[in-house]
């Protein structure tokens, strides 16, 4: 047990994902809001700090910090459009994609990561724009994760890709701190 403690706790800096209960409040929701608002100017900031360090991985074994911008922006632009799926149609079946093999895909190594924070910072500033004109009926509306199996509301999918993008900022920071 005490061996896998450590890999543990590089993997997942701030714990896993913890679902409050739903439906969530306007004032319950600010919070997670604010992470997705804020997170392409944190991502940025933490990529300056640990300059060279972005080609190292952040655990041994794990990604670069290169490839967890990347990660972020390839996985945000399914997330987001998972929210105008799930206010489009009823109750619609996500598309699982294979995050570790679109880390490895060729432009990865060589795409210079300002690209991906120029896009974070579109992407979030439009899904950010589309999250704050919610109405609490549309909070409620639903998608269905087959790799889960399970329905997730627009408030809960909200608190999980809040947690995914301050889970990957902490793997950025942590190659700041060395
Ligand atoms: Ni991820």
């Amino acid at each position: 047990m005490t061996t896998t403690l450590p890999d543990e706790l590089l993997r997942f800096p701030i714990g896993r994902a913890q679902l409050p209960p739903t439906p969530l409040t306007p004032a319950g929701r600010a919070p997670y809001l604010q992470q997705l608002a804020e997170l392409p100017g944190q991502v940025r900031a933490a990529a300056q700090a640990a300059g060279p360090r972005l080609e190292q991985p952040y655990r041994p074994g794990g990604w670069t910090g290169r490839q967890v911008i990347h990660h972020l922006a390839d996985t945000h632009l399914n997330l987001y459009a998972r929210f105008r799926l799930a206010l489009t149609e009823d109750n619609p079946t996500v598309r699982p994609f294979d995050e570790a093999a679109w880390a490895e895909l060729p432009d990865v190594a060589i795409t210079p990561i300002e690209v991906s924070l120029s896009l974070l910072e579109s992407l979030h500033a439009r899904w950010v724009s589309l999250l704050q004109q919610l109405t609490p009926d549309q909070w409620q509306r639903t998608f269905y994760h087959p790799r889960y199996d399970t329905t997730l509301t627009l408030d809960q999918a909200l608190v999980q890709y809040a947690w995914h993008g301050q889970h990957h900022l902490a793997h950025l920071l942590g190659l700041g701190e060395r």
